[in-house]
């Protein structure tokens, strides 16, 4: 049976909307309160939680029998477990070490999957006012304007988004340096946003050719998944496999080829569920 996403839409644009105010207070604040998560880069603030318990408030009046997978709640010891129902996979702020710094790119992330597929996505940074929107089978926008992958298929020629992270892993951070070095001689140039979200956004608008991490979660990529899709891109795991949304792996691409040239380039991370 055809899924009507027109009303699901309606209200996720509505309440992101609502959140993305909270959002636009309180980015200048200076010494913002701060609590430490799984390490000291690893931070929540109080806008993180208000966001997401507006948007799951609101939601879940509107569809008493929708699932719910959010950021804070799960941190806040929520199961994590993405069933055929209908549910909402939410990031309240994501970026939000860039919010601590006042550094204007951070955004909130929604998606609503059902049957384990994403059928509607919203990333919005109200800060620069940049509201990237899908539905499935209906493209992807930017502030109401279509947009469509590069197209690129040449590295050589490539902008390549990478992040850091939030993890001090030795381990890690050795194989997020070695593939820095490694792309550095091969590609266009290298960015980090510092937003998984807002990274994947700017492969949907062409704007950046590819983006790959390790040490991601399910909330920071959902809504980017039918974005980029919709925008005519691909994504997957980071060694060209199947995308595994629990896995904390991702690679998105503007093209298939330029998909399988960079995962046959990187080194590969696995991220343990703890790191
Ligand atoms: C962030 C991700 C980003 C990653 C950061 C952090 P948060 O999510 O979007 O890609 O590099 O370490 O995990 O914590 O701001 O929601």
């Amino acid at each position: 049976m055809a899924i009507n996403a027109d009303i699901f839409y309606k209200a996720a644009l509505k309440y992101t909307q609502e959140a993305g105010q909270l959002i636009r207070e309180k980015i200048s604040v200076v010494n913002k309160t701060v609590e430490i998560k799984s390490c000291e880069i690893d931070l929540v603030t109080e806008t993180d939680q208000q966001v997401e318990k507006l948007l799951i408030g609101n939601l879940s009046k509107e569809f008493p029998d929708h699932l719910f997978i959010g950021e804070e709640s799960v941190a806040n010891g929520t199961k994590c477990n993405l069933t055929d129902d209908p549910t909402w996979i939410i990031d309240p702020i994501d970026g939000t070490m860039n919010f601590v710094h006042r550094f204007p790119h951070s955004c909130i992330s929604i998606a609503l999957f059902i049957n384990k597929k994403p059928e509607v996505a919203i990333i919005y940074n109200p800060i620069i006012e940049q509201l990237f929107t899908a539905k499935r089978g209906h493209g992807a926008y930017l502030n109401g304007k279509k947009i469509r992958v590069s197209g690129e298929n040449d590295l050589s020629k490539a902008l390549i988004v990478m992040e850091y992270g939030t993890s001090r892993d030795v381990e890690k951070l050795k194989v997020v340096a070695a593939n820095q070095d490694m792309l550095m001689s091969q590609v266009h140039g290298i960015r980090a946003l510092g937003s998984a979200a807002l990274d994947i956004a700017m492969v949907a608008m062409g704007a950046a050719d590819a983006y790959f991490e390790f040490g991601i979660h399910i909330w920071d990529i959902a809504a980017g998944e039918l974005m980029v899709t919709e925008a005519g891109g691909v994504i997957m795991d980071p060694s060209g496999g199947p995308i595994d949304r629990l896995s904390r792996r991702i690679l998105v691409a503007s093209s298939n080829s330029l998909a399988k040239q960079l995962s046959e380039k990187l080194i590969q991370y696995y991220p343990t569920p703890t790191d």
